[in-house]
């Protein structure tokens, strides 16, 4: 169990395209552990792996909206490396999103309400499928960041200049 320190904007290395993972072996999947105890412990519902400071191209993902008899949450993680998105749905779907990288700010963010993604799993099998919903909304969001990409750069410059001015207050 190792919980990472999570990077905060502005941190330049939220900026960084991150790299392909040319083989998965088992530090792969160590680290993967790791970045589920970060995303679990961080209340998060993703996490890239740049948000820990690798820039390499993995994701885990876990929406926790399965509930035991307790209403307890499910723990259904998934790891993504190498993620792509091979299509996008024309229709749009909106989301009020918040990252870990950008503490407690929340925008809603428009996105395609569907996409067709390939990836590799941590056994470096490979998978296709068309995501829906929320973890199509997460998956974007997700990718984004191993392009460098946050969820701010989607919304209004007024708006991400509210956000930003909302952050700085909260750390003062
Ligand atoms: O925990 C998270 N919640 C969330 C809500 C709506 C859309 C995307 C997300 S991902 C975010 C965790 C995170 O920052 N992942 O990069
Ligand atoms: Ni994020």
């Amino acid at each position: 169990m190792a919980v990472l320190p999570i990077v905060e904007v502005p941190d330049p290395r939220l900026r960084l395209i991150s790299k392909p993972v040319e083989q998965v072996t088992d530090q792969t999947r160590a680290f993967v552990q790791d970045m589920i105890d970060t995303m679990y412990a961080a209340n998060g519902i993703g996490l890239a792996a740049i948000q820990v400071g690798v820039d390499r191209r993995i994701l885990v993902i876990d929406l926790q909206d399965e509930k035991d008899e307790d209403d307890k949450p499910i723990k259904a993680p998934h790891a993504y490396i190498n993620p792509e998105i091979l299509s996008v749905s024309e229709d749009l779907s909106s989301y009020n999103e918040g990252c870990l990288s950008i503490p407690e700010q929340y925008a809603d963010v428009a996105r395609p309400a569907s996409c067709r993604v390939r990836w590799l799993d941590e056994h470096g099998e490979g998978h296709e499928e068309e995501l829906t919903g929320l973890l199509s909304t997460c998956m974007q969001h997700e990718i984004d960041h191993l392009n460098g990409v946050l969820f701010i750069d989607h919304i209004s410059r007024l708006k991400r200049d509210m956000v930003m001015k909302k952050l700085a207050k909260l750390r003062r």
